[in-house]
């Protein structure tokens, strides 16, 4: 297992979707179109363990990276996910650093954290010709933890949820982080867009990397420019947006 995003966030910023409904195809079409990674999401998506884990498949075939927002930061969750194969997990809602070291350590084997451990899954080829120990050290290296910084309580806490080991990316979600400074649905209010600036320099002064939702290319541009290097939207938005400006630009002509 090679987790190629782990390498590429150490020089350059990676951009990936959320995806929360059940299709391989689009999947592919993603991955053929060059982004660098996709997250499954079960947090605002219902699909299940077994459908996302043919979009995993889809993903690997279409040479994106694949990863899954769990639902909560609970052990069950999270174990399925990486059984699944993601790479990685999305852990929405962290708020402080007891919570950031809960999903660590059940993302990772012994000696780092309690993942639960069987090899009749996916991620351990169900066991065929697998070299236990090996697996053990790569996926404890390889799998990420991306945590969600969505709410006030969560950016009070930066600094210390920061320092927790076997964090990789700090991910601010915009949309939550907004209505729970009391701005519903304006992400783009003066108030949420200086509190992520102020996060993403905190994150990038302590050398961690950052991450963060985005609606438009050129507001990822303001946050890669401060530093952030692991940037995501999300699909139904993109999609939404591309068939309104192909509906628009047909009626302008007709
Ligand atoms: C948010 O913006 O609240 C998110 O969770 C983005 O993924
Ligand atoms: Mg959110």
């Amino acid at each position: 297992m090679k987790n190629i995003i782990k390498d590429k966030i150490k020089n350059e910023a990676v951009l990936g979707a959320f995806q929360g409904f059940n299709s391989p195809n689009l999947v592919e079409i993603i991955g053929y179109a060059g982004l660098d990674f996709i997250v499954f999401d079960s947090e605002h998506g219902y699909m299940t363990a077994e459908t996302m884990e043919n979009m995993v498949r889809a993903a690997e075939c279409s040479r994106l990276t694949p990863f899954i927002r769990v639902p909560q930061n609970e052990r069950q969750y999270i174990l399925k996910a990486l059984d699944i194969g993601a790479f990685g997990i999305h852990v929405p809602m962290v708020n402080t650093r007891d919570d950031a070291e809960k999903a660590v350590y059940h993302a990772k084997y012994y000696p780092r954290g309690g993942r639960g451990l069987a090899f009749s899954q996916r991620s351990t080829c169900y066991g065929v010709g697998v070299d236990k120990r090996k697996y053990l050290e790569e996926c404890n290296r390889e799998t990420m933890v991306m945590v969600h910084l969505e709410t006030r309580q969560a950016i009070e806490n930066l600094s210390s949820i920061i320092e927790v080991e076997g964090v990789d990316i700090l991910f601010i979600g915009p949309t939550d982080l907004a209505q729970s400074l009391g701005y519903y649905g304006d992400p783009s209010h003066e108030e949420v867009q200086e509190m992520i600036a102020g996060a993403i320099g905190l994150i990038v002064d302590s050398g961690k990397v950052p991450g963060v939702f985005v609606t438009d290319p050129v507001s990822a541009s303001k946050w890669v420019e401060l530093g952030a290097r692991y940037l995501a939207g999300g699909v139904s938005g993109i999609c939404a947006k591309a068939f309104l400006d192909f509906k628009d630009k047909f009626k302008n002509n007709h």
